[in-house]
């Protein structure tokens, strides 16, 4: 596990190959965050990668813009609420933004000799959980699409869960229980491991806290209580019910496919 409280599950890179996926690092470095790393590919598509289109960065300006999401604000209803996607993307997922891009400017102030020197832990760690916020965010809006679009997992993915879980019930049972549990605002996540080449489910705390670093995230569900108390209030495993009935598993299986290939 990392020891460190800045790194999320690291977002997949088509640039890293197998091996590269195993060499640890945070997801702010391998979801490009810090200025490096991800170049947007002409043939992306949901869930191909998180490239910089996919992220909104701006390279004339060097700050990220909120992507839009990739479908309605009523698309997942009844499942998911038009208000509760209105107030959590746009609002909450719009503060992230605003925040990485802070934490990217300050540290490059101090790089520069302009700013605090003093700040560089405070700003290092805003990096961390406003970075992890925008890119949990992003892959969360895309890892869902209305219910009668949302599939079922096919091919390698579908044989991975059978193997590693003994099934797609087996897999929802342990997906759901780990994150109803999980403690505070955080995040469940469906992970491919490389290193023993495996798919485990795994929890965030806050954004970042508690990655397995190299781990490639697949699909994620945000538990904190701004993503579902409007409609299910203290009810999270409801939400998880409902949220398990919109995940777009034709993307969880591209991003398989892109983390083994
Ligand atoms: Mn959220």
């Amino acid at each position: 596990m990392s020891e460190s409280t800045g790194s999320c599950t690291s977002a997949p890179n088509h640039h890293l190959d197998r091996r590269g996926a195993m060499i640890a690092m945070g997801a702010v470095a391998s979801a490009g965050l810090v200025g490096s790393a991800v170049t947007p590919s002409a043939a992306a598509s949901i869930g191909s990668a998180l490239t910089s289109d996919e992220l909104g960065y701006d390279a004339a300006a060097g700050a990220y813009v909120l992507p839009p999401l990739p479908y309605a604000h009523d698309a997942l209803e009844p499942f998911i609420d038009e208000q509760t996607m209105r107030i959590h993307h746009d609002k909450h997922h719009a503060g992230y933004v605003r925040g990485l891009n802070k934490a990217v400017a300050k540290l490059a102030e101090i790089r520069a000799g302009s700013g605090d020197a003093g700040l560089i832990k405070h700003w290092s760690r805003e990096l961390a959980f406003h970075g992890c916020g925008h890119v949990n965010h992003t892959m969360f809006w895309q890892g869902m699409a209305p219910a009668a679009s949302s599939g079922t997992p096919a091919g390698g993915l579908a044989e991975a869960i059978e193997r590693d879980f003994g099934g797609l019930k087996a897999l929802a049972s342990q997906f759901k229980a780990a994150s109803k549990s999980v403690e505070g605002s955080g995040w469940g996540w469906l992970a491919y491991e490389p290193i023993a080449g495996k798919l485990v489910v795994l929890q965030n705390e806050k954004h970042q806290n508690q990655a397995l670093t190299g781990a490639v995230p697949l699909l994620g569900v945000d538990v904190w209580e701004h993503a579902y108390y409007l409609k299910y209030q203290n009810r999270r495993g409801d939400y998880l019910d409902a949220f398990w009935q919109v995940v777009n598993w034709p993307v969880v299986g591209m991003r398989f496919a892109r983390a083994t290939g």
